[in-house]
Protein backbone atom coordinates (compact mmCIF):
# COMPACT_ATOMS: atom_id res chain seq x y z
CA UNK A 1 0.00 0.00 0.00
CA UNK A 2 2.67 2.37 0.74
CA UNK A 3 4.53 1.46 -2.38
CA UNK A 4 1.29 2.32 -4.36
CA UNK A 5 0.60 5.93 -2.03
CA UNK A 6 4.36 6.64 -2.65
CA UNK A 7 3.68 6.17 -6.66
CA UNK A 8 0.64 7.80 -6.73
CA UNK A 9 1.76 10.95 -5.10
CA UNK A 10 4.69 11.12 -7.79
CA UNK A 11 2.02 10.68 -10.49
CA UNK A 12 -0.24 13.49 -9.30
CA UNK A 13 2.79 15.61 -8.72
CA UNK A 14 3.26 15.12 -12.73
CA UNK A 15 0.14 15.11 -13.58
CA UNK A 16 -0.71 18.28 -12.06
CA UNK A 17 -0.38 21.68 -13.66
CA UNK A 18 2.76 23.48 -12.80
CA UNK A 19 2.74 26.57 -10.64
CA UNK A 20 5.14 27.73 -13.40
CA UNK A 21 2.39 28.75 -15.55
CA UNK A 22 -0.63 30.55 -15.30
CA UNK A 23 -2.72 31.42 -13.24
CA UNK A 24 0.29 30.59 -10.41
CA UNK A 25 -2.25 31.02 -7.57
CA UNK A 26 -4.70 28.53 -9.33
CA UNK A 27 -2.84 26.24 -9.92
CA UNK A 28 -0.81 26.09 -6.26
CA UNK A 29 -4.32 25.61 -4.50
CA UNK A 30 -4.91 22.65 -6.90
CA UNK A 31 -1.90 21.50 -6.25
CA UNK A 32 -2.41 22.07 -2.37
CA UNK A 33 -6.06 20.62 -2.21
CA UNK A 34 -4.54 17.35 -3.71
CA UNK A 35 -0.58 16.84 -2.61
CA UNK A 36 0.83 15.99 0.67
CA UNK A 37 -2.47 14.27 2.54
CA UNK A 38 -4.73 11.84 2.22
CA UNK A 39 -4.91 8.21 2.52
CA UNK A 40 -5.22 7.66 -1.29
CA UNK A 41 -8.35 4.91 -0.89
CA UNK A 42 -10.01 5.39 -3.73
CA UNK A 43 -6.39 4.86 -6.11
CA UNK A 44 -5.10 1.73 -3.63
CA UNK A 45 -8.70 0.30 -4.80
CA UNK A 46 -8.32 0.93 -8.69
CA UNK A 47 -4.69 -0.52 -8.62
CA UNK A 48 -5.98 -3.82 -6.19
CA UNK A 49 -8.92 -4.10 -9.16
CA UNK A 50 -6.57 -3.35 -12.02
CA UNK A 51 -3.91 -5.91 -10.94
CA UNK A 52 -6.45 -8.83 -11.03
CA UNK A 53 -7.24 -8.00 -14.81
CA UNK A 54 -3.32 -7.42 -15.15
CA UNK A 55 -3.73 -3.84 -16.07
CA UNK A 56 -1.55 -1.87 -17.89
CA UNK A 57 0.28 0.55 -14.93
CA UNK A 58 0.60 3.74 -17.53
CA UNK A 59 -3.14 3.34 -17.85
CA UNK A 60 -4.04 2.81 -14.46
CA UNK A 61 -2.16 5.47 -13.20
CA UNK A 62 -3.83 7.64 -14.78
CA UNK A 63 -7.42 6.41 -14.03
CA UNK A 64 -6.33 6.19 -10.15
CA UNK A 65 -5.04 10.04 -10.74
CA UNK A 66 -8.52 10.97 -12.25
CA UNK A 67 -10.56 9.40 -9.44
CA UNK A 68 -8.09 11.48 -7.08
CA UNK A 69 -8.43 14.46 -8.61
CA UNK A 70 -12.56 14.56 -8.52
CA UNK A 71 -12.32 13.09 -4.74
CA UNK A 72 -9.82 16.03 -4.10
CA UNK A 73 -12.36 18.54 -5.40
CA UNK A 74 -15.49 17.14 -3.67
CA UNK A 75 -13.60 17.65 -0.83
CA UNK A 76 -12.46 21.62 -1.44
CA UNK A 77 -16.12 22.14 -2.16
CA UNK A 78 -17.50 20.11 0.57
CA UNK A 79 -15.44 22.55 3.21
CA UNK A 80 -16.55 25.91 2.02
CA UNK A 81 -19.19 27.94 4.46
CA UNK A 82 -21.66 27.44 2.11
CA UNK A 83 -21.36 23.40 2.41
CA UNK A 84 -20.11 22.22 5.45
CA UNK A 85 -17.85 25.26 6.53
CA UNK A 86 -15.25 23.72 7.57
CA UNK A 87 -10.87 25.15 8.30
CA UNK A 88 -9.17 21.70 8.39
CA UNK A 89 -8.51 18.72 6.11
CA UNK A 90 -5.98 16.18 6.28
CA UNK A 91 -4.43 18.43 8.79
CA UNK A 92 -4.03 21.60 7.40
CA UNK A 93 -6.16 24.83 6.77
CA UNK A 94 -8.78 23.85 4.21
CA UNK A 95 -8.45 25.22 0.79
CA UNK A 96 -10.37 28.97 1.11
CA UNK A 97 -8.95 29.30 4.70
CA UNK A 98 -5.79 29.05 3.33
CA UNK A 99 -5.86 30.87 -0.36
CA UNK A 100 -9.84 32.59 -0.36
CA UNK A 101 -13.23 31.11 -1.16
CA UNK A 102 -13.30 32.39 -5.12
CA UNK A 103 -9.85 30.61 -5.61
CA UNK A 104 -11.46 27.67 -3.46
CA UNK A 105 -14.12 27.52 -6.08
CA UNK A 106 -12.34 27.59 -9.02
CA UNK A 107 -9.57 25.12 -8.05
CA UNK A 108 -12.33 22.50 -7.37
CA UNK A 109 -14.12 22.99 -10.43
CA UNK A 110 -10.71 23.15 -12.44
CA UNK A 111 -9.34 19.54 -10.49
CA UNK A 112 -12.83 18.57 -11.83
CA UNK A 113 -12.23 19.49 -15.41
CA UNK A 114 -8.53 18.09 -15.27
CA UNK A 115 -9.41 14.38 -13.61
CA UNK A 116 -11.44 14.05 -17.32
CA UNK A 117 -8.73 15.67 -18.88
CA UNK A 118 -6.03 12.92 -17.56
CA UNK A 119 -8.01 9.77 -18.63
CA UNK A 120 -8.87 11.45 -21.64
CA UNK A 121 -5.53 10.62 -22.26
CA UNK A 122 -4.85 7.35 -21.10
CA UNK A 123 -3.74 4.84 -23.29
CA UNK A 124 -6.45 1.96 -23.31
CA UNK A 125 -5.98 -1.10 -24.87
CA UNK A 126 -9.76 -0.91 -26.08
CA UNK A 127 -11.16 2.35 -27.54
CA UNK A 128 -14.50 1.32 -26.04
CA UNK A 129 -13.19 0.70 -22.21
CA UNK A 130 -11.99 4.53 -22.52
CA UNK A 131 -15.20 6.05 -23.17
CA UNK A 132 -17.05 3.46 -20.76
CA UNK A 133 -14.46 4.91 -18.05
CA UNK A 134 -15.47 8.36 -18.75
CA UNK A 135 -18.86 7.43 -18.64
CA UNK A 136 -18.49 5.90 -15.31
CA UNK A 137 -16.91 8.68 -13.30
CA UNK A 138 -18.91 11.12 -15.40
CA UNK A 139 -22.08 9.41 -13.85
CA UNK A 140 -20.26 8.30 -10.44
CA UNK A 141 -19.41 12.26 -10.00
CA UNK A 142 -22.76 14.38 -11.21
CA UNK A 143 -26.02 14.32 -9.83
CA UNK A 144 -26.60 11.04 -10.32
CA UNK A 145 -23.82 10.15 -7.97
CA UNK A 146 -21.89 12.07 -5.59
CA UNK A 147 -23.33 15.19 -6.14
CA UNK A 148 -26.58 13.47 -6.10
CA UNK A 149 -25.82 12.25 -2.92
CA UNK A 150 -24.44 15.71 -1.62
CA UNK A 151 -27.75 17.32 -2.65
CA UNK A 152 -29.89 14.64 -0.39
CA UNK A 153 -27.26 15.14 2.32
CA UNK A 154 -28.16 19.15 1.95
CA UNK A 155 -31.85 18.76 1.64
CA UNK A 156 -32.15 17.19 4.49
CA UNK A 157 -31.03 19.55 6.51
CA UNK A 158 -33.54 19.88 9.61
CA UNK A 159 -35.49 16.39 8.56
CA UNK A 160 -35.36 13.14 10.04
CA UNK A 161 -33.90 10.34 7.38
CA UNK A 162 -34.94 6.80 8.02
CA UNK A 163 -31.91 4.16 7.38
CA UNK A 164 -33.07 3.27 3.81
CA UNK A 165 -32.72 6.93 2.82
CA UNK A 166 -29.60 7.60 4.74
CA UNK A 167 -28.07 4.19 2.80
CA UNK A 168 -28.94 5.70 -0.54
CA UNK A 169 -27.57 9.40 0.19
CA UNK A 170 -24.10 7.41 1.18
CA UNK A 171 -24.54 5.01 -1.29
CA UNK A 172 -24.45 8.08 -3.89
CA UNK A 173 -22.32 10.49 -2.36
CA UNK A 174 -19.69 8.32 -1.09
CA UNK A 175 -20.27 4.81 -2.54
CA UNK A 176 -20.57 6.12 -6.11
CA UNK A 177 -17.10 7.23 -6.68
CA UNK A 178 -15.43 4.26 -4.40
CA UNK A 179 -17.59 2.00 -6.80
CA UNK A 180 -15.97 3.98 -10.25
CA UNK A 181 -12.45 3.33 -8.33
CA UNK A 182 -12.89 -0.40 -8.99
CA UNK A 183 -14.68 -0.56 -11.79
CA UNK A 184 -12.01 2.02 -13.48
CA UNK A 185 -9.35 0.05 -12.33
CA UNK A 186 -10.73 -3.32 -13.79
CA UNK A 187 -10.99 -0.96 -17.56
CA UNK A 188 -7.33 -1.06 -17.71
CA UNK A 189 -6.57 -4.40 -18.14
CA UNK A 190 -7.70 -7.78 -19.66
CA UNK A 191 -11.99 -7.68 -20.02
CA UNK A 192 -13.91 -9.49 -17.45
CA UNK A 193 -16.70 -11.91 -17.75
CA UNK A 194 -20.25 -10.42 -17.16
CA UNK A 195 -20.48 -12.16 -13.61
CA UNK A 196 -16.62 -11.13 -12.88
CA UNK A 197 -17.73 -7.80 -13.46
CA UNK A 198 -20.84 -7.74 -11.25
CA UNK A 199 -18.53 -9.69 -8.02
CA UNK A 200 -16.92 -6.51 -8.12
CA UNK A 201 -19.61 -4.94 -7.99
CA UNK A 202 -20.91 -6.16 -5.73
CA UNK A 203 -17.22 -5.67 -3.69
CA UNK A 204 -17.25 -1.91 -4.35
CA UNK A 205 -20.95 -1.15 -3.29
CA UNK A 206 -20.53 -3.02 0.20
CA UNK A 207 -17.13 -1.01 0.45
CA UNK A 208 -18.26 2.22 -0.50
CA UNK A 209 -21.11 1.91 2.42
CA UNK A 210 -18.68 0.31 4.90
CA UNK A 211 -16.40 3.13 4.14
CA UNK A 212 -18.91 5.34 5.14
CA UNK A 213 -20.16 3.11 8.05
CA UNK A 214 -16.91 3.28 9.58
CA UNK A 215 -16.60 7.27 8.92
CA UNK A 216 -19.48 8.16 10.97
CA UNK A 217 -17.72 5.32 13.78
CA UNK A 218 -15.00 7.76 13.83
CA UNK A 219 -16.54 10.77 13.59
CA UNK A 220 -18.16 9.57 16.72
CA UNK A 221 -15.03 7.83 18.26
CA UNK A 222 -11.75 9.58 17.40
CA UNK A 223 -9.96 12.77 17.84
CA UNK A 224 -9.48 15.92 15.44
CA UNK A 225 -5.78 15.13 15.59
CA UNK A 226 -5.63 11.81 14.52
CA UNK A 227 -8.65 12.45 11.99
CA UNK A 228 -6.84 16.08 10.13
CA UNK A 229 -10.72 17.08 9.97
CA UNK A 230 -13.09 18.36 12.78
CA UNK A 231 -13.95 15.53 15.20
CA UNK A 232 -17.92 14.81 16.23
CA UNK A 233 -19.32 17.92 13.73
CA UNK A 234 -22.61 14.86 12.99
CA UNK A 235 -23.75 15.05 16.35
CA UNK A 236 -23.13 18.68 16.48
CA UNK A 237 -25.08 19.59 13.93
CA UNK A 238 -27.73 16.61 14.72
CA UNK A 239 -26.96 14.86 11.29
CA UNK A 240 -28.45 11.12 10.76
CA UNK A 241 -25.62 8.84 10.63
CA UNK A 242 -25.40 4.76 11.14
CA UNK A 243 -24.18 5.44 14.81
CA UNK A 244 -27.29 8.10 15.46
CA UNK A 245 -29.88 5.11 13.82
CA UNK A 246 -28.59 1.89 14.85
CA UNK A 247 -25.87 3.53 17.87
CA UNK A 248 -22.12 2.53 18.29
CA UNK A 249 -22.20 -0.94 18.34
CA UNK A 250 -24.92 -1.54 15.60
CA UNK A 251 -22.55 0.39 13.55
CA UNK A 252 -19.74 -1.73 14.16
CA UNK A 253 -21.75 -4.81 13.23
CA UNK A 254 -23.33 -2.99 10.47
CA UNK A 255 -19.71 -2.38 8.87
CA UNK A 256 -18.94 -5.32 10.03
CA UNK A 257 -21.29 -7.29 7.85
CA UNK A 258 -20.82 -5.63 4.92
CA UNK A 259 -16.63 -6.80 5.08
CA UNK A 260 -17.74 -10.18 5.36
CA UNK A 261 -20.29 -10.01 1.90
CA UNK A 262 -17.36 -7.93 0.59
CA UNK A 263 -14.92 -10.79 1.03
CA UNK A 264 -17.80 -13.43 0.20
CA UNK A 265 -18.11 -11.82 -3.36
CA UNK A 266 -14.03 -11.64 -4.16
CA UNK A 267 -14.06 -15.53 -3.52
CA UNK A 268 -14.09 -16.76 -6.80
CA UNK A 269 -11.41 -14.65 -7.89
CA UNK A 270 -8.79 -16.81 -5.50
CA UNK A 271 -5.18 -15.20 -4.92
CA UNK A 272 -5.53 -12.56 -7.41
CA UNK A 273 -7.94 -10.57 -5.47
CA UNK A 274 -5.62 -10.62 -2.37
CA UNK A 275 -4.56 -6.85 -2.57
CA UNK A 276 -8.67 -6.07 -2.61
CA UNK A 277 -8.98 -8.56 0.45
CA UNK A 278 -6.31 -6.12 2.50
CA UNK A 279 -7.70 -3.45 1.44
CA UNK A 280 -11.33 -4.45 2.68
CA UNK A 281 -9.83 -4.81 5.77
CA UNK A 282 -8.17 -1.68 6.15
CA UNK A 283 -10.87 0.30 5.17
CA UNK A 284 -12.89 -1.07 8.10
CA UNK A 285 -9.85 -0.89 10.51
CA UNK A 286 -8.62 2.25 9.61
CA UNK A 287 -7.96 4.72 12.55
CA UNK A 288 -9.18 8.39 10.90
C1 LIG B 1 -19.19 19.01 -2.73
C2 LIG B 1 -19.75 17.89 -4.92
C3 LIG B 1 -19.49 17.78 -3.50
C4 LIG B 1 -19.51 16.58 -2.95
C5 LIG B 1 -19.11 16.35 -1.60
C6 LIG B 1 -17.57 13.32 -0.70
C7 LIG B 1 -18.32 14.50 -0.32
C8 LIG B 1 -19.34 14.93 -1.24
C9 LIG B 1 -18.06 15.22 0.77
C10 LIG B 1 -17.01 14.92 1.72
C11 LIG B 1 -17.55 15.00 3.10
C12 LIG B 1 -17.35 13.78 3.84
C13 LIG B 1 -16.54 13.92 5.06
C14 LIG B 1 -17.88 12.63 3.44
C15 LIG B 1 -17.72 11.40 4.21
C16 LIG B 1 -16.84 10.35 3.57
C17 LIG B 1 -15.63 10.91 2.98
C18 LIG B 1 -15.68 11.11 1.53
C19 LIG B 1 -14.57 11.14 3.73
C20 LIG B 1 -13.28 11.63 3.21
O1 LIG B 1 -12.65 10.64 2.45
P1 LIG B 1 -11.26 9.99 2.89
O2 LIG B 1 -11.35 9.50 4.31
O3 LIG B 1 -10.33 11.28 2.85
O4 LIG B 1 -10.85 8.99 1.87
P2 LIG B 1 -8.78 11.39 2.54
O5 LIG B 1 -8.42 12.74 3.08
O6 LIG B 1 -8.06 10.26 3.24
O7 LIG B 1 -8.63 11.32 1.05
Amino acid sequence: MRDVQSRMENTLEHFLPPVSHAPARLHEAMRYAVLDGGKRVRPLLAYAAGELVGADEACLARAAAAVEMIHAYSLVHDDMPAMDNDVLRRGKPTVHVQFDEATALLAGDALQAHAFDVLAHASFARAEDQVAALAVLARASGSLGMCGGQGIDLYSVGQTLMLPELELMHILKTGALIRASVVLGTYCGQPLAHEDRQRLDHFAKCMGLAFQVVDDVLDEEADTATLGKTAGKDAANHKPTYVSLLGLNGAKDKAAELLAQAHAALEPFGERAARLHALADFIVDRRS
